[in-house]
């Protein structure tokens, strides 16, 4: 182990070399992931779409690293990831309609994985990704989403000892929010910090202020940039905080206590320093930040409605792409869907 060895440093600040209309974008996106987040948690509430996964707190995560990307790198999601996605370009009705429990399809110009439900078993996929453009000699790169709970999993060092041997151009973006629905980082893992599991893998790693959106921008453009020269993976570990629920269905009030969450919202909150940052430096207007929360409400309005105006989804239809001879029971159940519900 080197010396310097940097992952117990949380890197943070350090604007100076974002350029100010990249600066603007990170605010407006994180806006714009915020207010759809309020909207999906309304949504679900009036039984328009299902269970929802918020990822208000962590939208400096979310959108800073996935803005240090190309549109032909990967990204490859876990259920919080939408407003990585949505800055890869994923259209936000596309969400809703997942949230609705459809299957809309993916835009095959669309660099990303569908999102992985099970905890880290998308990692080894993404080191597959990069390995596969490292084979077709281009500089692709690819980006993996999950949390602190899912560094416990064995798909997470399987991957990180895979990306290590063969210097996959793969970077994974671990968002450690404290908790693991009710479990705290303290209890998922003995290590001090979750960015020094990189180290038993022979890759870099880094920790990041992830509520820093300026920082989370620049440590992950490094580590791209990294990955694009050939030197191979890192693991980034972003610290950062889930200001709601862990979906819709769950009330953290149960397990964690109210000084905590507020002590994060009250002095952390990503969307609150940007915006003190960039009016600090003549940035950014009050009458600017107002039009660009019209804006996000009357597109995440426009995009509700565009995945409301589909027809509904035969209930069927949860047959199809499974099996291409159904076994008799499934088959059984095909029948009595159909016979119940007419046309089928
Ligand atoms: C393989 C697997 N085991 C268990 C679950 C149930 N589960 C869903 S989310 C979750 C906690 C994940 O925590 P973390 O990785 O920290 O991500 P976060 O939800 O905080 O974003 C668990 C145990 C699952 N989805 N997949
Ligand atoms: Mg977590």
């Amino acid at each position: 182990m080197s010396e310097s060895w940097p992952v117990a440093e949380v890197l943070s600040g350090g604007a100076s070399d974002v350029p100010t209309a990249m600066q603007r974008r990170l605010y407006e996106d994180m806006i714009l992931l915020r207010s759809f987040d309020e909207r999906a948690i309304n949504l679900q509430r009036q039984g328009r779409i299902g269970t929802f996964p918020p990822s208000l707190g962590q939208e400096a995560s979310e959108i800073g690293s996935a803005h240090a990307l190309r549109a032909s790198d990967w990204v490859v999601p876990s259920y919080r990831d939408h407003g990585a996605l949505m800055v890869h370009g994923l259209p936000l009705s596309n969400v809703v309609l997942f949230a609705m429990g459809r299957t809309p399809s993916l835009s095959s110009a669309l660099r990303a994985l569908p999102t992985s439900i099970p905890i880290s078993t998308h990692l080894p996929h993404a080191v597959g990704l990069a390995i596969a453009a490292q084979k077709l000699g281009t500089d692709d790169v690819a980006l993996a989403y999950f949390g602190d709970g899912g560094t416990s999993e064995g798909d997470f060092h399987e991957a990180l000892n895979f990306a290590g041997v063969f210097k996959a151009p793969v970077i994974f973006f671990c968002q450690n929010n404290g908790w693991a629905i009710s479990v705290p980082r303290a209890r998922q893992t003995a290590s001090e910090t979750l960015a020094q599991k990189a180290v038993a893998y022979g890759i870099e790693g880094r920790r990041v202020d992830g509520n820093d959106v300026l920082a989370v921008y620049q440590v992950v453009s490094e580590a791209v940039a990294r990955a694009r020269r050939g030197e191979g993976p890192t693991l980034v570990e972003s610290l950062t905080y889930r200001l709601g629920p862990h979906t819709t269905a769950d009330d953290p009030s149960r397990y964690r206590s109210a000084e905590e969450y507020q002590d994060w919202k009250e002095s952390r909150d990503p969307i609150q320093r940007m915006a003190g940052y960039l009016m600090a430096h003549g940035l950014l207007t009050a009458e600017e930040d107002q039009a660009m929360r019209q804006a996000a409400q009357e597109r995440i309005q426009a995009e509700v409605e565009a995945a409301e105006a589909l027809p509904p989804v035969e209930p069927a239809g949860m047959f199809q792409h499974v099996f291409a001879q159904a076994p008799s029971d499934l088959a059984a159940q095909r029948r009595r869907i159909e016979e119940a519900v007419p046309h089928a």
